[in-house]
């Protein structure tokens, strides 16, 4: 089920007790003591993945979070959402999932949020520090109930890009269960700008400025990344060879 740093070693440790009893040849022992290396090495990294993103002081933000990328997505859709406040705007959540969600606004401003003040790093060389505002997706994932298979957590976004692709993004379960990485629907205490992603944004907090989908309109729980997109994982990650493991 969800990949937490304690089922993972569990898992790595039963693996590793399992495979003694298989056999004791040099090369298995070779294989064994490279296994264990890497199980080491996994456990640092994943613990160096669960920290927190620095927060910032309320003085330190930024006056204006600029806008980049699509700033308005301006489809017939997005338009008829907009001048309706929202208010028939849905978050489906499906694909891996027990129990598929499709949540209005409200419900999740009725849902416990989190709020903190971080640094966005574009790729394009320009940075912001804003205060973010919105639901954990660990709070949604766990209300849906992931499926044992599903590994990543995919982002479609309303707006199409100059390829006439729809924007997406995806992480995997570290990130997506990590305590920072929220579904935001207010910036610098208003509610979302258009040109900032409006209604609802992901912060992945620990990754660039790419990650961070706007326009959310569904979120997918796969096993594979191949099916969607190009298969890279992202728009960009498709059509730039942007790195998909975008970590900072
Ligand atoms: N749906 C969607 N999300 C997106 C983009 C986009 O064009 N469309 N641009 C990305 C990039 S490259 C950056 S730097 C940030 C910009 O967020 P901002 O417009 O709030 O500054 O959003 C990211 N998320
Ligand atoms: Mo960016």
């Amino acid at each position: 089920m969800i990949l937490t740093r304690r089922a993972m070693l569990i898992g790595a440790t039963a693996t590793l007790a399992g495979c003694d009893r298989i056999g004791s040849n040099a090369r298995f022992r070779e294989a064994l003591f490279s296994a264990e290396n890497f199980h080491k090495w996994a456990q640092r990294s994943l613990m160096a993945r669960d920290a927190m993103a620095r927060e910032f002081r309320p003085d330190q933000i930024s006056p204006i979070f600029r806008a980049n990328g699509t700033a308005n997505p301006n489809t017939p859709e997005y338009k008829a959402l907009w001048r309706g406040n929202f208010a028939d705007w849905r978050l489906r959540v499906d694909g891996l999932v027990a129990r598929p969600l499709s949540l209005s606004l409200a419900q999740l401003h009725s849902l416990p949020h989190r709020q903190q003040i971080t640094r966005h790093d574009c790729v394009e060389g320009w940075s912001a520090i804003g205060q973010w505002r919105g639901v954990p997706l660990k709070t949604i994932l766990d209300g849906a109930g992931l499926r044992g298979q599903a590994r990543y957590i995919v982002f479609h976004c309303a707006d199409r890009m100059g390829t006439g692709r729809p924007y997406y993004e995806s992480i995997d379960l570290t990130d997506a269960f990590h305590p920072q990485t929220l579904l935001a629907f207010a910036l610098n205490d208003r509610p979302l700008s258009v040109a900032n992603g409006a209604p609802l944004r992901l912060r992945v907090e620990r990754q660039l400025g790419y990650k961070q989908a706007k326009y959310l309109m569904r979120i997918e729980a796969v096993q594979h990344l191949s099916a969607i997109g190009a298969g890279k994982g992202g728009y960009w990650e498709d059509h730039a060879n942007y790195d998909w493991y975008a970590g900072i």
